[in-house]
C-alpha cells in the first residue's frame, strides 16, 4: 500500500486499533472487507456489473475481463444492473453463491453508500469503475476503491481536436457554434464536457457560443432529442462542433443534424470511448463524426479484475485511485491504434 508522504506504520496501527475499538480513520477505505484482513485459499468468484450492458463499451469491458478470468483462473458473474434495484438484489445473489467481491460501474452514483453498506454487510470486496460513487454529502466517496478515466484531461483533449480541425478547415468563429451534449448528473461526464468546453475557449473559441444540449437519457435517443432541441432553437448557425460524455451522446447529435440537413462538411464531431462508434468509422461514406478518443477498455475490464482478485487472494489492496487516458482515433488510424490495444484482430 502507498502511504501518504508523512503518513507513518505507527499511524497505520494507530488507525487499526481505533477502527477495531469502533472509531474512525479516513485513511482506511470503505470497503476493506469487514473481518478477515488477509486472503483466501477458496476458489475466487467476483462479479462484474454494469449499469448499460447494450453499451458496445461495457460489452468491451466485460470481454477483457472474461480474459482476466480465463489467465488468472477465477471465476466472473457478468451482471447487468441498470437500475438500483437490480444492483442491491445483485449483491445479495453473488454473497449467496460465494462470491468473494466485484466490479461496478453504477446506474447511479448516488447508490453509492447503499452499495458500500450492503457489501460490507455481505464481506464483499468491491471497486467502483468509470463511474465514482458519491456520498451523502454531495463529494465522492473516495474511500472506495475506484479506477475511471482522467475525465478532464480526455475532455480537453476533445476540446483542442474540435479547435484544430476546424482551423485546418479555415472555419470562421462567426459562423460556428458548439453543440455541447451534457448530462451534469455524472461527474465523470460533467468534467469532460467542462473540459472540452474550456479548451475551446482556449483556443480561441467564444464561449457564449458553446451551446450545452443536457440529455435526460444517456443513449442516442436521448442525445438526439437533446441535440435536436438545440438546433431548432440556433437555425442560423451554418458550421456546428460537437462535444460530449461519450460516443453516444456525439452520435445522437451527429443523428440530430444529419435529420435538420446540415451537410456533413459542416460538422465535426468528436466523441469519447472509441469503442461505440467504429461502425461509423467504418462507414463508406465518412460522416460529421470526425474521431474519438479511445479509452482503455483492457484497464478498465482486466486490470480491475486483477486488482480485485489479488485483494481477495493475498490480501493485497489496490490503490484508491487509478486513472486511465485516451487515445485520438479517426478514419485514418483507428483500424491500426484498435488493433495495437487489442480491441479488434
Ligand atoms: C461512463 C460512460 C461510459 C464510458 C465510461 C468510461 O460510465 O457512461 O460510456 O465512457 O464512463
Amino acid at each position: 500500500m502507498k502511504l501518504p508522504a508523512g503518513f507513518r506504520p505507527l499511524q497505520l496501527f494507530g488507525c487499526l486499533i481505533l477502527l477495531l475499538g469502533g472509531g474512525g480513520c479516513t485513511k482506511t477505505p470503505d470497503t476493506a472487507a469487514a473481518g478477515k484482513a488477509g486472503g483466501t485459499s477458496q476458489p475466487i468468484k467476483i462479479g462484474f456489473l454494469v449499469k448499460q450492458p447494450e453499451e458496445p463499451w461495457f460489452q468491451l469491458e466485460w470481454k477483457f475481463a472474461e480474459k482476466a478470468a480465463a489467465d488468472l483462473k477465477f471465476n466472473l458473474v457478468k451482471i447487468g444492473a441498470t437500475d438500483g434495484e437490480k444492483v442491491l438484489a445483485a449483491i445479495d445473489n453473488l454473497a449467496a453463491g460465494g462470491a468473494q467481491g466485484f466490479v461496478i460501474c453504477t446506474p447511479d452514483t448516488k447508490l453509492g453508500p447503499a452499495i458500500v453498506a450492503k457489501a460490507k454487510a455481505a464481506n464483499l470486496k468491491l471497486i467502483a469503475v468509470d463511474d465514482q460513487f458519491i456520498g451523502a454529502d454531495g463529494q465522492p466517496m473516495k474511500n472506495v476503491h475506484y479506477l475511471g478515466i482522467s475525465a478532464r484531461k480526455i475532455g480537453e483533449s476533445v476540446g483542442q481536436t474540435l479547435a484544430a480541425e476546424m482551423k485546418k478547415r479555415g472555419w470562421k468563429a462567426a459562423e460556428t457554434a458548439v453543440c455541447m451534449v451534457t448530462f451534469d448528473e455524472l461527474a465523470t461526464a460533467k468534467e469532460r464536457t467542462d473540459g472540452a468546453s474550456d479548451a475551446l475557449v482556449a483556443a480561441g473559441f467564444p464561449r457564449e457560443k458553446i451551446f450545452r444540449a443536457p440529455v435526460r437519457t444517456t443513449d442516442i435517443p436521448g442525445s438526439f432529442e437533446a441535440s435536436n432541441t438545440l438546433l431548432t432553437q440556433k437555425p442560423d448557425v451554418k458550421r456546428w462542433l460537437v462535444g460530449g460524455m461519450n460516443d453516444t451522446a456525439v452520435l445522437g447529435a451527429v443523428r440530430a443534424l444529419e435529420g435538420r440537413g446540415v451537410p456533413v462538411e459542416n460538422a465535426i464531431a468528436v466523441g469519447i470511448n472509441g469503442t461505440d462508434c467504429i461502425v461509423e468509422l467504418e462507414k463508406a461514406k465518412p460522416t460529421s463524426f470526425y474521431g474519438s478518443m479511445l479509452l482503455s477498455a483492457k484497464e478498465h475490464g482486466y486490470k480491475t479484475c486483477e486488482m480485485l482478485r489479488q485483494w481477495i487472494k493475498d490480501g493485497v489492496e489496490p490503490p484508491l485511485d487509478t486513472r486511465t487516458v485516451g487515445t485520438l482515433i479517426t478514419r485514418e488510424n483507428f483500424r491500426q491504434v484498435l488493433k495495437e490495444q487489442g480491441v479488434r484482430d
